[in-house]
């Protein structure tokens, strides 16, 4: 446009310089004393370029591509992208690639860009073991006047392919041995996994009798107590323990782990049967086997299997009629004399406690029976130092034919009628309960005859 009609300055409307293009100017000067239209001149003005716009690489720096190892020459691995704003001359852009400063790869550098396309493909075999990933920088120049450039980095990562097998290169054993109560989480073992590929992944797992007892932590190696376990049911712990790659590629390694387990007192002595019923005839003599009790501890190692009996009693009577052989002994005796008419029953509160010693739960609260202390608390008695049982003997006091008949009467008087057969007749109590005893005269018997019937 027209910015000073005296001196006649064209000024451009247009701010972008890749809006601009040669334009033709049509103008005429007036002269303001004598107005007289001077024939219209025209003016090409041909615009001229300055290159002021260099590529850029946009907003997407740093840049990450990736490549597979053992990749065929000329392989793809990426292209960055670039924006230039000038149009031909100056917006055509040239790419190249070098090393990044400082980067630490190796000579020469595997890949390379299409000057024109800026495709990043690769021109050497890559191995992953050797170099994990690579630092570029790419270069873009436009051919402007003057030309412009931009560089972007780049890291270029090499993915592994799984080339070697897996093998456990170190096995060591830290716990031979653990108690039964051991902790669950317990380290026991420590493998060292290995394999030569960059970004190995380790796949493990446990097989054997105690499977679900030892586990493995893939990351660190370390083998574990994963439940509890229990003594009497497993002297060792054994696992097989294999580790593969998870693709099926390569063979796995494994390892045997055999781990001993040590007894714990974690079981009570018990009953066979909880209540014992004994018959004994009340003439029986004194010594005399009434019963014999019998109870099991399942602990396996045998000082903790071993226990001792005891009875005792609220009746004083039972206590002073009955005695153990000895407190390792269930054989039940006879002490004393019995007697059906004085007591037809006897109750026995029988113990068998084992030697006890410290148990303690997984989270090493000191632990004891539950139930059983239970049991002691209704009872009354005091708990014993070991883990016990409780059982009850019931004594039946069996009647015999110890006591003759008496009379009720001292003498019996009476009349007979000739031709009559029983003189008189009458019942009397032996001295026993529910017995009585007919007593009956016979004619031509003087003595009455008696019998408990
Ligand atoms: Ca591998
Ligand atoms: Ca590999
Ligand atoms: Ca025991
Ligand atoms: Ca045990």
């Amino acid at each position: 446009m027209l910015s000073h009609r005296r001196l006649g300055w064209l000024h451009s409307c247009v701010n972008s310089p890749e809006h601009l293009a040669d334009v033709v100017a049509l103008w005429h000067a007036v002269n303001t004393a004598h107005p007289s239209v001077v024939a219209p001149q025209t003016t090409l003005l041909r615009v001229q370029r300055i290159n002021v716009a260099p590529p850029s690489f946009g907003a997407g720096a740093p840049f990450f591509l990736q490549v597979f190892e053992n990749s065929p020459l000329g392989t793809f691995v990426g292209r960055l992208a670039t924006i230039d704003a000038g149009a031909p001359p100056g917006g055509l852009v040239i790419y190249s690639l070098v090393a990044a400063p400082g980067a630490s790869e190796a000579a020469p550098l595997p890949f390379a860009v299409d000057a024109q396309s800026g495709n990043i493909t690769t021109v050497l075999m890559i191995d992953a073991e050797q170099q994990p990933s690579f630092d570029i920088v790419i270069t873009a120049k436009d051919d402007g006047s003057p030309p412009l450039n931009a560089s972007a980095h780049a890291t270029i990562m090499v993915l592994d392919i799984n080339e070697f097998p897996p093998s456990i290169a170190q096995v060591t054993i830290l716990l031979q041995s653990v108690p039964e109560n051991v902790i669950v989480g317990t380290v026991v073992a420590r493998l060292e996994f290995a394999d030569e590929d960059s970004s190995p992944i380790f796949i493990v797992e446990t097989s054997g009798p105690a499977a679900g007892k030892l586990d493995v932590n893939a990351s660190t190696g370390e083998v574990y107590i994963k439940a509890g376990i229990d003594r009497e049911t497993e002297a060792q712990l054994e696992v097989t323990i294999s580790v593969h790659n998870g693709d099926g590629l390569q063979p796995a390694a494994s390892t045997d782990i055999l781990i001993e387990v040590t007894d714990v007192n974690d079981e009570a002595p018990t009953f066979v049967t909880e209540t014992l019923l004994a018959d004994v005839y009340e003439n029986a003599s004194v010594g005399t086997i009434v019963t014999v009790v019998a109870a099991v501890d399942r602990d396996a190692d045998v000082q903790n299997r071993l226990f001792e009996f005891s009875i005792n009693s609220t009746d004083p009577a039972a206590l002073r009629l009955f005695r153990l052989a000895s407190p390792t002994d269930g054989t039940l005796r006879l002490a004393g004399m019995l007697d059906y008419e004085e007591q037809r029953e006897y109750r026995l509160e029988v113990t068998a406690v084992d030697s006890g010693g410290e148990i303690r739960s997984q989270s090493g609260v000191p632990l004891v029976l539950a139930g059983l202390t239970i049991v002691c608390v209704l009872i009354g008695l005091p708990r014993p130092a070991g883990l016990f049982d409780v059982g009850e003997i019931v004594v039946r006091v069996l009647n015999i034919n110890d006591n003759p008949p008496i009379f009720t009467q001292g003498a019996y008087e009476g009349s007979i009628v000739e031709n009559t057969v029983c003189l008189f007749q009458d019942i009397a109590l032996c001295p026993a309960p529910d017995t009585i005893v007919v007593v009956t005269a016979i004619v031509g018997s003087w003595c009455p005859e008696a019998a408990c019937c």
